[in-house]
Formats: structure tokens, sequence, C-alpha cells
């Protein structure tokens, strides 16, 4: 059983509004088309016919028609001429030849333009979805239902092309069915070893694609055990007609990749890269994959990070590793996507110059220019992993000749694990919108993996999956928020975190005025709020070693002696500038003085660049461990405020998911309440300074 997340089309239309999806109008009757494209194509037109279902409760009558010369003419067995005074109203779905084309920003994979169009003489009045191939028609298609939903009516758009080429999610998902960092059940991908493919599978595709996906990697990046296999005749069936689901919506399949699989697989005894039986067995098996799966995307690779195999055992470089693969799969169009995620988990933190936040420049900056064109380096936003506040990694304009993707995640690991409502978007949007300086302009994170910067063409965002087989996919009914917003700012660079949030809210719940405004309270504060009750100013962690829940102030999980963020009674913090470990002079000029400068490093990454006392004062007046007290106890009054507007709604939600909803905000409490007496507690004992407005510090 699953729920239709924002796909249940539950909008209020006026009669005039609904008479539009009375009629479907469409060309994929035309030979321009591809297999695939048609099946796309076709994917849209049911879309429009569950969208009439939903409003108008009838399916639409559907007819074929033909343009030449600007002249629309429909294609109706019995074309009955309307009355007098009466219009055919409808919507038409167009596939516009290349030879029709008149706007070239339409060429653009994925583009669409939403159009009205008149004809006084035959009495027409349509709404058109244009696009010049199967994904346009079909994104086109979902933002014109979408805004029937959200608005009640439709507008015309101009053409709307995506902002970023690759629109991807990583699944975290075992074989075995487990979800690594997963929090909402189950695998929908894998159970037992075997790979699953149910009605679930296509409704998935539908659902990502409705926001813009446009690929997936299916499995864990830490490849172990039968994953490895995934590339051997054991799975290539289903692989192929999971790829031709995903295909018919717009969707490449990707999967990681076990470096060492030569060795794992293929019975040899090394997997160095430059090794000729290395790349001879790789050579076979990417012709082998792609003739069993000729849709296939290509890999995604986690090396030589937390465990996992890869060049450095062989001397070999990151840049050598991912290469040698790239050039075995290039002849079939795949895609190599190396992970910077790399550092040494055994460093010892009590050398002050030790820092974890410096490996990935560290590591991939001096091979700058060195990667092939078909890979693509994917950079997690921070520099350390997924914190709730991290600067923006400095990978982003120091990497000036190499194709990059950019990697957020969607999965709450640190920030609530779905269980604490923390809407990403605005984290998401800061760090697309962080200006590098690596250009005078065009030099925002976006412009970089959006290839505006420099002139790369593979580029991209990929969001670590928050989904599961969960009824309500995402464990939190809020958590969906997430991912709905992680691809519609995939797509659409511009549009703000509030836009997005009040557009699923409209998608998702009934429209009434006070659930639109209070979830939207709830949501756009909701990650302020979770900062504030764990973890102050960038420090980061905090939490439980290994499952990452809870407070535990000196729980980091690499650093056994407890002195990661350096508290001591005087202070705490890790200098990172130049007196420090030096990490803030990995960043462009602009951004190193501002970071190095304790006066301009903005106050919400102040621990995380400089060891601060705690009676320093922040910008806001405040010292620091007053300000640590108050954010701890401010969090904690902050989701009081969510519970109070939440329940405001009980008497317009469905009864089940107000319940569930606020089953998770009370856990939610009750675990803020302890982040705050723990780390204010920790806090209170090591610096031994008492709260000034003396509130009971537990
Ligand atoms: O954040 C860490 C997670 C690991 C994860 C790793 C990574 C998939 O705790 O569970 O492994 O990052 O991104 O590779």
């Amino acid at each position: 059983m699953y729920f239709k997340a924002w796909l249940d089309y539950d909008g209020e239309l006026n009669e005039s509004m609904k008479k539009y999806f009375s009629t479907v109008l469409s060309n994929y009757g035309s030979n321009v088309l591809s297999k695939v494209e048609r099946q796309m194509y076709l994917h849209a037109v049911e879309e429009v016919k569950t969208a009439a279902k939903a409003f108008i409760g009838n399916k639409p009558d559907e007819y074929d028609f033909m343009i030449s010369d600007g002249n629309l003419t429909v294609i109706k067995e019995q074309y009955d001429e309307k009355e007098d005074g009466e219009w055919e109203k409808g919507i038409l779905l167009y596939y516009v030849p290349e030879n029709q084309m008149d706007e070239e920003a339409l060429i653009t994979e994925g583009a669409y333009a939403i159009k009205r169009y008149y004809d006084e003489e035959k009495r027409l009045d349509l709404w058109t979805v244009r696009a010049n191939s199967g994904a346009g028609i079909l994104y086109g298609t979902f933002a014109l239902i979408r805004q029937a939903v959200c608005e009640g009516k439709i507008a015309d758009t101009g053409i709307v092309a995506p902002f970023h080429a690759l629109r991807m999610l990583n699944h975290w998902d075992n074989m075995d069915g487990t979800i690594e960092r997963g929090y909402s059940g189950n695998s929908f991908f894998f159970s037992k070893n075997q790979i699953l493919i149910t009605e679930r599978t296509t409704f998935y595709a539908r659902l990502i694609a409705s926001v813009g996906i446009n690929g997936v990697v299916i499995n864990n990046v830490n490849v172990k055990d039968m994953a490895t296999r995934l590339i051997s005749p054991v799975y290539y069936a289903k692989l192929r007609e999971l790829s031709k689901i995903f295909a018919g919506y717009g969707i490449k399949i990707f999967l990681s990749l076990n470096f060492a699989a030569p060795m794992e697989l293929g019975g040899l005894s090394e997997c160095d890269p430059l090794s000729e039986d290395v790349i001879r067995w790789w050579k076979e098996k990417m012709q082998e994959v792609y003739q069993e799966i000729p849709d296939f995307g290509g890999f995604l690779v986690k090396a030589d990070s937390e465990g996992r195999p890869g060049p450095f055992t062989y001397g070999r470089t990151h840049a050598e590793g991912a290469n040698m693969l790239a050039k075995e799969i290039a002849p079939y169009g795949g895609l190599i996507i190396w992970r910077c995620f790399v550092y040494n988990c055994r460093q010892d933190w009590r050398d002050k110059k030790t820092d974890r936040a410096r490996a990935g420049y560290d590591n991939f900056m001096p091979l700058d220019g060195k990667f092939l064109d078909n890979v693509i380096l994917q950079i997690k936003n921070g520099p350390m992993d997924f914190q709730v506040r991290e600067p923006v990694s400095p990978l982003f304009g120091g990497l000036m000749k190499t194709n990059q993707m950019l990697e957020v995640q969607i999965a709450q690991e640190y920030t609530g694990q779905q269980r604490h409502v923390c809407y990403l978007v605005p984290m998401w949007k800061e760090v697309l919108d962080f200006h590098t300086y690596c250009k005078e302009n065009e030099d925002t994170v976006a412009d970089i993996i959006s290839g505006r910067t420099f002139p790369i063409r593979n580029c991209g965002i990929a969001g670590v999956s928050n989904t599961g087989d969960d009824s309500n996919w995402t464990g939190h009914d809020l958590a969906a928020a997430n991912l709905y917003g992680f691809g519609r700012l995939s797509f659409d660079n511009h549009l703000t975190a509030e836009e997005i949030a009040k557009e699923w809210i409209s998608m998702t719940f009934p429209k009434k005025p006070i659930i639109l405004s209070n979830l939207m309270y709830i949501l756009m504060n909701s990650w302020r709020a979770y900062e504030s009750y764990t973890s102050p100013l960038g420090i980061g962690w905090m939490v439980n070693p290994s499952y990452h829940y809870g407070p535990n102030v000196d729980g980091y999980e690499y650093d056994r002696w407890g002195t990661y963020h350096r508290a001591d009674c005087k202070g705490i913090g890790v200098e990172r500038s130049s007196k420090g470990t030096g990490y803030t002079l990995q960043y462009q000029k602009k951004n190193a003085l501002m970071y190095e400068d304790v006066s301009t490093c903005p106050d919400e990454l102040l621990l995380f660049f400089h060891r601060v006392l705690y009676t320093d004062r922040l910008k806001s007046g405040k010292t620091l461990i007053q300000h640590i007290y108050d954010s701890h106890f401010e969090g904690v009054e902050e989701v009081k405020e969510f519970i109070r507007l939440f329940c405001q709604l009980e008497e317009y939600l469905e009864e089940a998911v107000f319940q569930r909803i606020l089953n998770r905000l009370t856990e939610q409490l009750s675990s803020a309440e302890e982040w705050r007496d723990v780390v204010n507690t920790y806090f209170h004992r090591i610096s031994g300074i008492e709260d000034e407005k003396a509130r009971i510090i537990y």
C-alpha cells in the first residue's frame, strides 16, 4: 500500500477551467518519435487523463491533430461542430518537429512551453504544451497540472528549460532490502538479493519524473556482497525491465560500482586500474552491460573512502582510476560519476593540524583537468558530511577544468532522521547561491554545476534519496517536501524555498488558508529550529556515533580521544584559519579572507572556522556561552510552537495523516528537550558559567 504523495490532484477548478480537461489532443501518432519518446508522450497523455478524472470525474475525449503552416486541424472521426457561440476547450500536447521549431530554446532536452491557443473561426480554445522531446512534453504536462492544482488556473510559461542537466537521486539501498541511512522502511528496489519490480516501481518513476528527476542510482555507494554482482547475468533481465520502466519517464538507471569487482566478481588477483588484465575485464564488462541494458546511464563510484577499495592501493590516483573506467564506458555514452567524499577516517585528532575538512580539496584539487570528459566529480555540499550547517566545499570554485556535480542529502541522517521535521530546501538554496568568486560573474555553485561558469556539459545535482517502502514514502509525511523540493529546485533553480514549500503543500493537502499558513511556518522555520537545539554555530556532529540520532557531545565517531571540537573550560571550536589547520586558504581569496577573520566570519559558522572563548561576544552582542544556552531553549520553544500550529489543523486533515505527523512532532519535542539538556549541561559544567537568565540547566 502506498499513497499518491503530491500526485493526488485534489484541485478546485471553476467550471470554466474544468472544461479544458474534457478534451486531450495529441500527435504522438506522427512518426518522428522514437519508441522511448513515444512512451514518454503516452505517459503525458495518461497524466492529463488522471488529472481529468480528479478534476471533472470523467475521462476526457481524445483526438489527434495536425499542424501545417501554423494551422491546426483537429482530427476527429465525427467532428461535431459546436453550437453557435460554444467553444471547444481542451489540452493539446504538441511534439514540435525540428522543422517547425520557432523557439530555439525548446531544443534543450526537457524544455517546454505552456501557451494558450485561440482560433476564432474554429472556436477552439486550448492550453498547449509544446516541446521538442518526450521528456519536455512530460514535464510540461506535469507543470500544467501543477498550475491547475495549485492556482486553480493555467497560465503561459514562456519557455522553461531545466536548469541542471543531470538531476539525480542516489539510493543507498542494499540488496538485502535494508537502506543505509534509510528512515522510511525498506527498499522498494531490492529484497532478499532480488530486484523488485512492482506497481510501486512505476509509480515511483512517475512521482520523481513529475518534479524533473532524470537519473537514479538504485544501489548503495557502499557496494558489497551481492551488489557487486548487479553487473552479472543474474540481474540483467530485471535491470533491463527496470530501465525500460524508468526510460518511459525520462529517467536513466545508474548503478554504484565496486572498484574491486575485477577481483570479487572476475576472480582476478588485483584491481589496479593500470593493469592490462583489469582493463580488459572492464572493457568486456562494459560491453556486456550495454548489450543487456541499452538505456543504462553509467556508474557512481565511492573509492578509497571508509574502507571501500580504490586506486590508492596500487599507488594510482583517482584520475587514473576514474579514467580507466570512463574510457571503457565511453563507446556506449556512459558516465562515470566519481565521489569526492574521500578522507582518512583514522586521523589522530590530538594533532592540531589534523583536519578532515581539508581532505576533499587536498585529494582532488591537484587532479583538476586530469579527468576525461565523461567523468563527473560528485562533491558533497560541505567539506565534512551533511551536517546541519557547514560551509560550502571549497572544491566548488577551486576546480575549473573538471565536470562537477553537487551532492546533497535528502535523507535526514544528521538532521533528525525523518522523525524531526527539517525542511532542507533553504539550506540547499544557500549552497546553490553561494558565490565562490572563481570568476567575476556567474560564479555561484549553481552556475558551476549547470555549466554556466565553465564550459562543462556533464554536470548537475544529486540527492541521496529519503524514500523507502513506507506507505507515505518518506516516513515523516512532511519529509516529502524535501524530495519534492529537491526535484523542483534541480529543474528550476530560480524557485525560492517558500515557493517550493507552498507548491508542495498545495499539491499534498486540502486547500485551506490555515493549512497553508501553518505548514508554511513549520517548514520554513524547521531547519533553523533543528540547528538551534542541536549543534551550535557550525561545530557539527555531537550525535551518537554510528546511528547519528540524539545528542552526544563528544560522540564524533572518528575521534577516540574526544578532542575534535576542542572544547575545554575556556572555549570551543576548531581553528581552521591560517593560524590553525589552514583550511580557510582552500577558498578563493575573498571567501578565504571572510572566513579567516573572526569579525567577518558569519556567526552561524563561527565555531567551524575558529576557536572562540565562551566569554567572547558574537555579532548579536551575546557571549558565546549565552548564545548556546539561549538557542537551545529557543529551539525547544519553537518545536512547541510547531505543535500548537499543527494541532489547529486537526479538523481539516485526514485523521490518520494528522495522527502520524503529530506523533513525529511529539517525538521531536522530547528529543529536542534531550538535546537542549545534554548540550547545555555539558557546556555549563565545562565552562562553569551561569545562564544569565538563571534558567534551570539539567
Ligand atoms: O555520511 C556518511 C554516512 C555513511 C555513508 C557515507 C557516504 C553511504 O554515515 O553511511 O555511506 O557518508 O556518503 O559514503
